[in-house]
């Protein structure tokens, strides 16, 4: 399949997409966000592939939604079309772990598709932010919701109320992002990263990314016994077998997605 906005690579066990319209910094308009989302409902039906990596240029992640192409919308249009909704809550619901690598600027819709990804990796040069106020907007995928849960109520409001960017220490810091890596290693660090995950438990590795998901939905309480119930029927897989096996025999797992 070819793609106008996105390269789409198989790299081993992992999907890598990277986003591709350096002349707009890679703002993220309706057919990149469909590619993206086809890309993605592919790469989940794709059995080899265990985890993607999402990302974009050294200069831009992705600058946000594409401004140019939305500028002239009423509020009647973009509510009756539901505008840009469909596809963008692809990153979301994908059921495989995927990570965001991101060098350069990640605003607005790019800091929200960043957020989406199960981690953050970032280079030195990533700087994140909510801009949309200087446009005389708001966030509206999502991120006046994940930034507050990611760093706090006081930097996402300062974010969000002034615009201000944050660099790529002070999301580590903040917690926005894992890890820091040099702008030049950072897709083949995350494809590393990502095919580790790809080579354990592919059930395992799913329930991780929904139990984990569970702590910013429901209550400890509830988590707690969730990830419980879930932990007991990793008892009923194969790979629970496997993999406790190996260990006791001194070798290397052999799981299904092997
Ligand atoms: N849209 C369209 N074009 C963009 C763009 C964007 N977001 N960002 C940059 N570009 C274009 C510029 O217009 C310019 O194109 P030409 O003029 O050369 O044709 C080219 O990319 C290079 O940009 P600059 O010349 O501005 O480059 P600089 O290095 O000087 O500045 C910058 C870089 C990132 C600081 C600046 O470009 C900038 O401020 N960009 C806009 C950032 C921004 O405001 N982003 C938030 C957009 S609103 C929703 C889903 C998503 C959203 C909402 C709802 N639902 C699911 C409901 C998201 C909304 C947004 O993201």
């Amino acid at each position: 399949m070819s793609y106008e906005t996105i390269l789409v690579e198989t790299r081993k066990n992992v999907g890598l997409i990277t986003f591709n319209r350096p002349e707009a910094l890679n703002a993220l308009s309706t057919t990149l966000i469909t590619e993206l989302a086809e890309a993605l409902r592919v790469m989940e039906k794709t059995d080899e592939i265990g985890a993607i990596v999402l990302t974009g240029s050294e200069k831009a992640f992705a600058a946000g939604a594409d401004i140019k192409e939305m500028q002239s919308k009423s509020w009647p249009d973009s509510f009756v079309e539901d505008f840009i909704t469909d596809g963008w809550e692809q990153v979301a619901a994908c059921r495989k772990p995927i990570i965001a690598a991101v060098s350069g600027f990640a605003l607005g819709g790019g800091c929200e598709i960043a957020m989406m990804c199960d981690f953050i990796l970032a280079s030195e040069t990533a700087q994140f932010g909510q801009p949309e106020i200087k446009i005389g907007v708001w966030p509206g995928a999502g991120g006046s919701q994940r930034l507050t849960r990611l760093v706090g109520k006081s930097k996402s409001m300062e974010m969000c109320l002034t615009g201000r960017m944050m660099d790529a220490d002070e999301a580590e810091r903040s917690g926005l992002v894992s890890r820091i890596i040099p702008v030049a290693d950072l897709v083949e660090d995350a494809v590393a990263t990502a095919q580790k995950i790809a080579s354990m438990s592919r059930p395992a590795t799913m329930m991780v990314k929904d139990v984990v998901d569970r702590a910013y939905e429901t209550t400890l309480a509830e988590g707690v016994r969730y990830e419980r119930r879930m932990f007991q029927a990793s008892f009923g897989t194969p790979d629970q077998r496997e993999g406790m096996a190996a260990f006791v025999e001194k070798r290397k797992p052999k799981f299904g997605s092997d």
